[in-house]
């Protein structure tokens, strides 16, 4: 399986995380792709090479102007105002609050802007967020030109972002964009599989109204996790896309029995729907020992549900998203990849 990765990734690492009420060193910082780099050079997945440049044309048809214009100016804005720090939100149009009218003041643009205040954006940030996305073009291009599968090792992750919003450490949807491109290069319905602890609110959000896209989410309950304010099992999608939308939300101490019962559900529904390509949001935060989640799946669980994806024999390209257990993470995202490869 070949491998798609940018260096670029380094332009984004805030020092800030804010966590309980704390700055902390954030959950998703630089080093996590290199234990990904270890283990796939370790298990022999050495075909890893750097995405050509990235195509601006399909992140501007599936993004708000205003908001790609948000995310590559922001850092500039930020300390034109005086701002010493890192660009972060603090103010955000609640409840009965103007939600189409962007501020002018880069203090309110970035609440305007994003779903969260946790994701901190810096000098960098919008750099290494494309070539993060050129990443997943480059995987994607390579198995629309016949590959069986591909891995875009994408940092910063993506599946958190709308087509306007960044947060939960995502600024542009880089599974989003796999799914578009596919669909522009003839295939007449994809499907996306989101198997990070989080729920993947911002691909839930492009696809929702549409019928040629299919979602299906696992993820912790939003009762009880982020991004809490979507992701419920009653969530099926709207319009043309009603029944093209599939959450499976589980609780606190779900482990590999009942999870990968979900993961069977979902792929099943997968095969029903009748995609032609899928797209693996490969988070790999479900892991037992993972900082900010609770689900309880062990390292060989992951191999498993490679080997259950895989079994289904789609073109697949998998998208690196979360998993923040530093010291496994190569090794579970990798056992996906080796799993989908052996089946
Ligand atoms: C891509 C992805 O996995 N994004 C996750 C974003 C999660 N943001 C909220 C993190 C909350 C961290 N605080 C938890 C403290 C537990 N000790
Ligand atoms: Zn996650």
């Amino acid at each position: 399986m070949k491998v798609f990765f940018s260096e670029e990734h380094r332009r984004h690492f805030p020092q800030a995380e804010l966590c309980g009420g704390e700055f902390v060193t954030p959950f998703e910082r630089p080093s996590r792709v290199e234990y990904v780099l270890g283990r796939l050079k370790e298990q022999g997945l050495t075909d890893i090479v750097a995405p050509g440049p990235v195509d601006m044309a399909p992140i501007r048809t599936l993004c708000d102007p205003g908001y790609l214009d948000f995310l590559e100016n922001a850092w500039d804005e930020w300390k034109a105002e005086g701002f010493a720090g890192e660009v972060i939100a603090a103010n955000f149009p609640a409840r009965r609050m103007q939600i189409s009218r962007p501020p002018r003041n880069i203090d309110g643009k970035v609440g305007y802007y994003s779903l969260a205040s946790e994701t901190a954006l810096t000098n960098g940030t919008w750099a290494a967020a494309l070539s993060s996305a050129a990443s997943a073009q480059a995987a994607q291009a390579h198995v629309a030109a016949g590959a069986k599968s591909a891995f875009a090792l994408c940092r910063p992750p993506g599946h958190h972002a709308t087509a306007d919003m960044f947060g939960g450490y995502c600024f542009l949807n880089n599974a989003a964009l796999v799914a578009e491109a596919f669909r522009r290069d003839g295939a007449g319905r994809v499907a996306i599989l989101d198997i990070d602890f989080h729920h993947g609110n911002g691909t839930q959000d492009i696809f929702y109204g549409r019928g040629d896209v299919f979602f299906a989410s696992l993820h912790g309950a939003p009762e009880d996790a982020f991004p809490y304010f979507l992701g419920y099992a009653d969530e099926t999608g709207i319009g043309a896309g009603e029944g093209a939308n599939a959450n499976y939300p589980m609780l606190p101490g779900t482990a590999y029995d009942v999870w990968s019962g979900a993961l069977d559900t979902a792929l099943a529904r997968i095969r029903a729907f009748g995609a032609e390509a899928l797209v693996i949001s490969l988070g790999t935060d479900a892991y037992k020992d993972d900082p900010i989640s609770f689900f309880k799946l062990d390292c060989p669980d992951f191999l498993d549900a490679g080997r259950r994806i895989g079994s289904h024999g789609l073109p697949t390209v998998f998208c690196m998203e979360g998993g923040y257990a530093i010291q496994q993470v190569g090794i579970n995202t990798v056992n996906v990849l080796e799993g989908f490869l052996d089946a």
